[in-house]
């Protein structure tokens, strides 16, 4: 199994799970993910994804023994990254929040950088490795890293792919917060279970709307604003917010349409 899926109440872990590899995504590894997130989307009862690794490492990127140049010529790169392309926009796009924990070395893995929201272990670090081997990076990098951190920080991260220890990964605005190794999953549990329940539908228009603001101006940004407030509007969960805010107790969502 090369990701783990472990049900909770309100959620799901997907763990990489090639240890040995550093968790090197390979073909069957990216077949599993994807049908693990259909999966979740599928059940009801699942409304926030929790993705870490196995063992000392988060992800070493893609697995190189897979991409080798071999006597009958290149591989197919364009192949490759369709695949991963599909991977950061279903992990973009899916309606329910994605907690990731980095648990180790996350090297030419941008699919950490896809997530909404990351904390990574105090010893971990951040690598774009991709000009070691003579590309660039991939899954977004190119995309996230200077909207993240800015563009003098942006590229020297993707020039050097020196590694970024997660203490000053946070600092600079890469991640949401570096925790102790030690409490690292606990956090990560004790946030996605909160996410768990709050508004879903909210949060996964959120996630829409911001998307959206790195390309629309604000006049499209207002009227998507004023689109997307108007169908929540008409949400159960909207409702029951405003209801116990006057009712002054804790709301009870159930994230539903
Ligand atoms: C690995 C890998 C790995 C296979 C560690 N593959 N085995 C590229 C091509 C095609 C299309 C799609 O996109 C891309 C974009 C990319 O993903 S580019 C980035 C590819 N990744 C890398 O260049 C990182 C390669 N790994 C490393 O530089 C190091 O392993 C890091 C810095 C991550 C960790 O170093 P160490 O802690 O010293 O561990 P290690 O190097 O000893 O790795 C442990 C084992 O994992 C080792 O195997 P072994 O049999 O010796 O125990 C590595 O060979 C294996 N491994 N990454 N990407």
């Amino acid at each position: 199994m090369t990701v783990l899926v472990e049900k909770h109440p309100g959620y799901r872990q997907l763990s990489l799970n090639r240890p040995d590899r550093l968790n090197a995504l390979n073909t069957e590894m990216f077949h599993a993910l994807m049908a693990a997130l259909a999966e979740a989307e599928a059940d009801r009862e699942c409304r926030a994804i929790l993705l870490t690794g196995a063992g000392r490492g988060f992800c070493a990127g893609q697995d190189l023994a897979d991409v080798a140049v071999k006597d009958d010529g290149p591989p197919d790169l364009k192949a490759v990254l369709e695949r991963y392309n599909a991977l950061v926009r279903k992990l973009r796009s899916i309606e329910m929040p994605v907690v990731c924990a980095v648990n180790g070395v996350a090297a030419g893995a941008n699919l950490a950088l896809t997530c909404d929201i990351v904390l990574a272990a105090r010893s971990a670090s951040f690598i774009q490795a991709f000009s070691r081997i003579g590309l660039i990076p991939d899954c977004g990098g190119t995309w996230f890293l200077p909207r993240l951190v800015g563009a003098a920080r942006a590229r020297a991260l993707a020039i050097l792919a020196e590694p970024l220890p997660a203490e000053r990964a946070a600092e600079w605005g890469l991640i949401w917060q570096a925790v102790d190794d030690d409490k690292l999953m606990e956090a990560a549990h004790a946030l996605t279970a909160r996410l768990a329940k709050q508004a879903t539908v909210g949060i996964a228009l959120t996630k829409r709307a911001l998307d959206a603001a790195e390309t629309n101006d604000l006049d499209a940004q207002l009227d998507l604003e004023r689109d997307l407030q108007d169908e929540l509007g008409h949400t159960p969960d909207y409702a029951e917010g405003v209801r116990a805010f006057i009712e002054k107790r804790p709301a009870n969502f159930t994230g539903r349409r």
